[in-house]
């Protein structure tokens, strides 16, 4: 593997000379009450714009679940929730990512309007790979251990940052004979996915390391469980500080994407990071 000695300056077309944030706009039942398919697609495109103006530099747009024991949906549910959301956003100049592990769903949203793929299974899904090359656009490439049901039974690494950091460079090696260059690749190591504790712990205290791939480093930590595990706060809503924390030890890494739920608490507070670290 070639090293490059710097961490990525650009992605789809963002400088990385300051952090960029990735809002997430869940389209799912589980993050809106039971309004139905007309209300959930508006309040998407409503949270989006607030994040939008609350200084998120992407919107993450995703249709189907993939925390710990999420059930999948169907392909046409999964559109039939994304593309509105896409077209509503879009015409407002925001840049968009997909967060999907569908080929056809790749191949609709790039259409609709989205900049960026994000797939949680890096691209190892049927045709996904030929998908995301056909389409032109970037790609985030995440690391997940199992499938979303049955992942956190047993996750098992013989030292996880270095087994993730191997999986992602052979997927970006696998992105490159499809003719997806390495400046249009971003990589994120799943925190989550697949991990214990102690895993996604080790992974935080060692994400410096994700910068020999010679990509863009992405964290999305944001509400997860593990802040629960460390703090006790079963309300994901109220996880916010420990999200930021998690946010800034990243930063002091180089990490150069965040995917929040909280933006504009995460920008204040990257802001303020970024200000001592100029000083
Ligand atoms: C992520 C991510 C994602 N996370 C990227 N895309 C989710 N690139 C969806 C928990 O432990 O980190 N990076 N798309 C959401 N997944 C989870 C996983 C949500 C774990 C919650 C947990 O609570």
């Amino acid at each position: 593997m070639t090293e490059p000695a710097q961490p990525a300056s650009s992605f789809a077309g963002l400088s990385l000379d300051k952090p960029r944030i990735m809002g997430i706009v869940n389209v799912t039942p589980d993050s809106f009450s039971d309004g139905g398919e007309a209300l959930r697609v508006e309040d998407a495109v409503t949270r989006g714009r607030a994040m939008h103006d609350a200084g998120a530099d992407i919107l993450d747009i995703g249709g189907e679940s993939t925390r710990p024991g999420a059930d999948p949906v169907s392909v046409d549910e999964e559109l039939s929730r994304i593309v509105p959301v896409i077209e509503g956003l879009g015409s407002d100049g925001a840049l968009i990512s997909i967060d999907t592990r569908r080929a056809a769903v790749m191949r609709e949203a790039v259409a609709a309007g989205a900049g960026i793929i994000n797939d949680v299974t890096a691209l190892t899904g049927e045709g996904a790979m030929d998908a995301a090359a056909h389409t032109g656009v970037p790609v985030m490439l995440m690391h997940m251990q199992g499938e979303p049901q049955t992942m956190q039974a047993n996750p098992t690494y013989d030292d996880a940052p270095t087994d993730i950091r191997n999986y992602l460079a052979a997927r970006i090696e696998a992105c490159e004979q499809a003719g997806i260059k390495r400046e249009r690749i971003a990589v994120d190591p799943g925190i989550g996915f697949g991990k214990t504790l102690d895993h996604n712990l080790q992974i935080l205290a060692r994400m410096d390391e994700f910068h020999m791939l010679g990509c863009a480093v992405v964290l999305g930590a944001s509400r997860k469980s593990f802040i629960a595990r460390i703090s006790g706060e079963a309300d994901a809503q109220a996880r916010a500080p420990g999200s930021v924390a998690a946010a800034l030890a990243a930063r002091a890494q180089g990490v150069q994407i965040f995917r929040v739920h909280d933006v504009a608490e995460t920008r204040q507070a990257l802001d303020v990071w970024e200000a001592i670290q100029a000083t």
